[in-house]
């Protein structure tokens, strides 16, 4: 894994709209402070940091039916998904750091702009597939997958600033892992469309090394299609990641959590990975904090080759007596 240069290309979104608890936007200068961009490259990883998107704020941005700030969600995902597709031409896979999970929808949709179709695995407690109208939150973090669904685009409605969003995934290119709070309508949503899903009662039956194996014999049925890892912190269990919006208990163990990480380092075709949810503000103490940004960043950097057996550059040098 360290033989080979790994080229990153990082994007703060510090956005915090499509849900309701302050906070979230300090994610990815957290993520940063903790030595993520140092240890990429002390892993043998070219990497340059694109900075963070500054999201100019919305004056009037009332709700349309129940999706809350439609409008400030639209744009500020406009400008990810330029800066998402910009990152991909220059010929990096593209480090997202958020931000609440609305931010799927720019990332996907600039990743996918950038070339030929991708496949999505989604590491999420929750599926993030309700429609505008299946919504009962109205927050947007818990619909981003609706919008870039292929199957689904007859089923959202017109919503400001949302009208540049074209479907760009396919429901058979999808995988989940992890999930444990579905809504009615969204249950309905992945039985319906056919969605391969590894809920954690799957998990704890067939284990995660069995998991990953199925979820890239799924993703690589036809083609082999450039991944986008989607992976919302709160898949983690509350205990290892704790300051999230919206923990649920019952979650992925930490090695889990980079078990999958590594798989899918392995296959080759990681080109883009969000990581999105870590909000300071909820950690009770430092170390909920410092617990959860630690493992936001072994997360990246199991994406990008860290193993956990060790490594060796190719020309090490055994020291002679
Ligand atoms: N399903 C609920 C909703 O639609 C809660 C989902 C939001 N929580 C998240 N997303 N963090 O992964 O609002
Ligand atoms: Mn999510
Ligand atoms: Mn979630």
């Amino acid at each position: 894994a360290l033989g080979q240069l790994r080229s990153v290309g990082i994007i703060g979104a510090p956005f915090s709209g499509g849900q309701p608890k302050d906070g979230v936007q300090l994610g990815p200068d957290l993520i940063r402070a903790a030595g993520l961009v140092n240890r990429l490259k002390e892993q043998g990883c070219d990497v340059k940091d694109y900075g963070n998107l500054a999201f100019e704020s919305v004056s009037s941005d009332e709700p349309v039916g129940l999706a809350k700030r439609p409008r400030a969600v639209g744009r500020a995902n406009q400008q990810l998904a330029d800066a998402v597709r910009r990152i991909k031409h220059d010929g990096h896979t593209c480090v997202m750091l958020g931000g609440d999970h609305s931010l799927a929808i720019g990332s996907i949709h600039g990743h996918a702009a950038s070339g030929s179709e991708v496949s999505v695995v989604w590491v999420d407690a929750h599926a993030d597939i309700n429609t505008p109208l299946t919504t009962t939150t109205g927050n947007i973090h818990g619909q981003p997958m609706s919008y870039v669904i292929h199957e689904l685009h007859n089923k959202i409605p017109v919503i400001p600033n949302f009208s540049w969003i074209k479907p760009c995934i396919a429901a058979k290119d999808i995988v989940y892992i992890g999930l444990r709070d579905v809504d009615p309508g969204e249950h309905y949503i992945l039985k319906y469309l056919g969605i391969k899903t590894f809920s954690m009662s799957e998990l704890d039956r067939l284990g995660i090394a069995k998991v990953m194996e199925q979820t890239c014999d799924h993703i690589f049925t036809k083609v082999k299609k450039p991944i986008h890892l989607s992976y919302d912190i709160d898949a983690l269990d509350p205990s290892v990641a704790p300051a999230t919006g919206t923990p649920v208990v019952g979650g992925l163990t930490y090695r889990e959590g980079v078990y999958i990480t590594e798989h899918i380092c392995q296959t080759d075709l990681l080109s883009a990975v969000d990581i999105v949810e870590v909000n300071p503000k909820r950690g009770r103490t430092e170390d909920e904090v410092q617990s959860t940004v630690n493992a936001a960043v072994d997360l990246v950097l199991g994406c990008f080759g860290r193993v956990r057996e060790g490594s060796h550059p190719a020309d090490y040098k055994m020291p002679d007596p």
